[in-house]
């Protein structure tokens, strides 16, 4: 008879890397598990696609958690209320077209929902390059993050991909490397990034979800990713833009599969 530690560390290594086998080549490779991402994330694999959600944090949810200066709620159009509510997430109308919803139930139903959807989310892992071949960008470069976070000189691995989705928020992480690194014009006006612009919440919620796009073969932004991209303007604590990102690009990816 093992010891009862023995079964448990083997139980947890052997399913830790089926399932991390199982993602080595995905349809979609998602970097960052904010709102848009797991939006889209729910919404590839109901599609029937392989996906993998990539989040450097250990807790998925980006920028959910803290509502509007630390007060757990956040505000959604009535709109991108019935997005929340494909998660059996609650929200409360308080008038004028807006609900409120606590933040915490937001980001942990957003988890969950992408979860059950059947995307699987590698959290505390970051997405340090990507891989482009013959012009197309085909796959994510991975490392743990606390490796990365302490500089450690340890050579990461790959996971190849069909599609990968910038939703890393503010930084639009992975457009940076296929603009600074590889050097590639990106569909904007100028080929490359023209930064976030200050608060403005009405048309920054607009144009989140217009500058929501295909940017490159293979290479898509959503949410404040997209906004950093085009030079969209920030909107604070609402967050029926960032659904709707995710909504779009999820839709844009499978026209482009062919799924
Ligand atoms: C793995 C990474 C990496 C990496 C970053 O910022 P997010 O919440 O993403 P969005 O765009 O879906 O939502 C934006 C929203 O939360 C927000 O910030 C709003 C509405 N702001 C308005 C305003 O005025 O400020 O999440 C991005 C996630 C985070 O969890 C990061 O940890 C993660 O991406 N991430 N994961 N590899 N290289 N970079």
């Amino acid at each position: 008879m093992k010891p009862m530690e023995e079964t448990i560390s083997s139980a947890i290594v052997r399913s830790y890397f089926k399932k991390l086998e199982a993602h080595l080549a995905v349809d979609v490779a998602i970097v960052g598990a904010g709102p848009s991402g797991l939006v889209a994330a729910r919404d590839l694999a109901l599609a029937g696609c392989s996906v993998a959600v990539f989040e450097s944090k250990l807790a998925p949810g980006g920028g959910t958690w803290g509502g509007g200066m630390l007060m757990n709620e956040v505000v959604v159009q009535e709109d991108a209320a019935t997005i929340l509510h494909e998660f059996d997430i609650t929200t409360v109308p308080v008038g004028e077209g807006y609900h409120t919803v606590d933040s915490v139930e937001m980001a942990a139903g957003l988890i969950f929902g992408a979860r059950k959807a059947g995307a699987v989310i590698f959290n505390a892992v970051t997405v340090e390059d990507i891989v482009i071949h013959d012009g197309i960008v085909c796959g994510a470069v991975i490392n743990w993050n606390p490796v990365a976070r302490l500089g450690m000189h340890v050579d990461p691995i790959v996971i190849t991909s069909r599609a990968i989705l910038d939703g890393t928020g503010h930084p639009s992480e992975i457009i940076n490397k296929a603009v600074h690194k590889a050097g590639v014009a990106i569909d904007s006006p100028t080929g490359g990034i023209l930064g976030e612009k200050p608060m403005w919440m009405e048309d920054g919620e607009r144009t989140t979800v217009l500058n929501t796009k295909r940017l490159y073969p293979g290479l898509y932004a959503s949410g404040m990713a997209a906004n950093n991209v085009q030079g969209g303007f920030r909107m604070g604590p609402i967050f029926g833009g960032m659904f709707k990102s995710g909504r779009k690009v999820a839709k844009l990816i499978l026209e482009d599969l062919n799924k």
